[in-house]
């Protein structure tokens, strides 16, 4: 027995890097036969070019980072023009994997009165992106997205297209993509000390190794269909990591970003009329968010409102809400309760971690028969 648990909690961590599975994921490999020199930071492509890696339709432009667009790294990049279209098959690994996308949006063009909106789609899934300004010190955002889940060998088309509604083609601003991400997750199995499955969020889209600024993750209704593996999304919150700001465990939190009640959630079957505990930690991200932040806490049927002051230089406090279960899903949720923004203007909010579910009986009569057992198992071997 203790062997599966210890084998549950790798599985548990069960994550494998899906690194090189996209050809040219960042466009650094150039299109042939350019016609231009890269002196100009749009080059229009023609059927002469192909792009390593890609297929390409519609009105596709090459582009080079300038003072005109900005991207990470200063390299380059692809912008979709009107109808513009770029596709890549890869083949999925593993078997029933989940596939995380990030990648980059940048804004294509400064006077245009439109933004037009970039398309992802794979066999099981599609969103769409709108260019979100003021989430960050950055013009370009990265973003987080859940792509589907395949087996071993399937071939899946990656799909990247734009996407508007406006007729004026002249006015609009046509998406520009960079720095493709693919990372493969196992489905989470349960850990013996948690009720809630990345519950210290470690699981979640690739971070963009040399970018300052979190991941924006999108609403997503379902938990299984979420770039942040289990929990649903309320509005955008950003998803960052240890090496760029103040995270209170592990190398990812949450932080809620866009204002009130916004934030993830899960909903929980427990067995009803027992008690509960709900541990897990709000804080600041150590990015300039300084003042009162407030989040609004569910656990099942408890409703608690919690708020830090913070200094917006990284901060952690440590709380636990006790709960008697519902019948039915019990919701355990943390929304904003406020709408903050730095002194730059870039929004920011609480940040949630480890967010630790247990029974109050169930885990200690658990830990003790898993202490016994394995002195049992101990003795014998001796
Ligand atoms: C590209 O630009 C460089 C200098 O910026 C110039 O020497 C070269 O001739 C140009 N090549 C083409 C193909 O235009
Ligand atoms: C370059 O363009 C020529 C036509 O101008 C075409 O025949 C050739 O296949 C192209 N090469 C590549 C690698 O796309
Ligand atoms: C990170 O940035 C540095 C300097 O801007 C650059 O030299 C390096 O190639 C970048 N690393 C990656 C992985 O993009
Ligand atoms: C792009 O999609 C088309 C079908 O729409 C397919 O024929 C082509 O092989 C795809 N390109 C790549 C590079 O996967
Ligand atoms: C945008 O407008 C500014 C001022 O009106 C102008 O200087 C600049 O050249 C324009 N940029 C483009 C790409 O048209
Ligand atoms: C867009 O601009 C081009 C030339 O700059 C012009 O020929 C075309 O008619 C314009 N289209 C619209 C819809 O205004
Ligand atoms: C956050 O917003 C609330 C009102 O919505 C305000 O009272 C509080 O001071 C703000 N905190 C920060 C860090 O801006
Ligand atoms: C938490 O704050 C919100 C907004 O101020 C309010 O509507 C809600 O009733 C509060 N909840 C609790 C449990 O105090
Ligand atoms: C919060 O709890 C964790 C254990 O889950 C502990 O490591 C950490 O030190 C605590 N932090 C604070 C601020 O008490
Ligand atoms: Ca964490």
């Amino acid at each position: 027995m203790h062997t599966e648990i210890i084998f549950l909690k790798l599985l548990f961590i069960g994550l494998t890097s899906a690194a090189d599975l996209l050809q040219n994921p960042d466009f650094e490999s150039p299109p042939s036969n350019l016609s231009a020199n890269y002196s100009t930071p749009y080059v229009l492509l023609n059927e002469d070019n192909t792009i390593p890696g890609w297929s390409f339709e519609g009105t596709v432009q090459y582009v080079t980072a300038s003072q005109e667009v900005k991207l990470p790294d200063n390299g380059h990049a692809i912008q979709l023009g009107q109808d513009g279209k770029i596709n890549q098959t890869f083949i999925a690994t593993g078997d029933n994997m989940n596939y995380l996308l990030t990648f980059i949006l940048a804004p294509g063009g400064q006077n245009c009165s439109v933004n037009a909106d970039l398309a992802v789609s794979a066999p099981d899934s599609s969103g769409v992106f709108s260019l979100k300004q003021h989430y960050g010190k950055e013009s370009w955002e990265s973003y987080g997205h859940y792509l589907g889940r395949w087996n071993q060998g399937e071939p899946i088309n990656l799909v990247i297209e734009s996407s508007t509604s406006e007729s004026d083609v002249n006015s609009t601003c046509w998406p520009v993509i960079d720095k493709l991400i693919l990372k493969t997750v196992t489905t989470l199995v349960q850990a013996t000390d948690n009720l809630v499955l990345n519950g210290g969020f470690e699981v979640g889209p690739d971070f963009l190794s040399n970018s300052t600024e979190g991941i924006l993750l999108e609403s997503a209704p379902s938990p299984v269909q979420s770039a942040l593996p289990q929990w649903a999304v309320i509005g955008t919150v950003k998803y960052i990591n240890s090496k760029q700001f103040f995270v209170p465990e592990g190398n990812a939190a949450v932080e809620l970003v866009s204002g009130v009640s916004t934030g993830i959630q899960i909903d929980i079957m427990l067995t009803q009329g027992s008690s509960y505990y709900m541990d897990f930690t709000v804080g600041d991200a150590g990015d300039g968010c300084d003042g009162k932040l407030t989040v609004m806490v569910k656990a099942g049927p408890v409703a608690q409102n919690i708020s830090i002051q913070s200094s917006g230089k990284g901060s952690a406090f440590n709380y636990t809400v006790p709960f008697k279960a519902d019948s039915g899903p019990n919701p355990i949720s943390f929304l904003s309760g406020s709408t903050n923004q730095t002194k730059d203007g870039v929004l920011c909010g609480p940040i949630i971690d480890e967010v630790v579910l247990r029974a109050s009986h169930g885990l200690k009569l658990q830990l003790k028969l898993e202490i016994l057992i394995y002195v049992l198992v101990l003795a014998v071997v001796l």
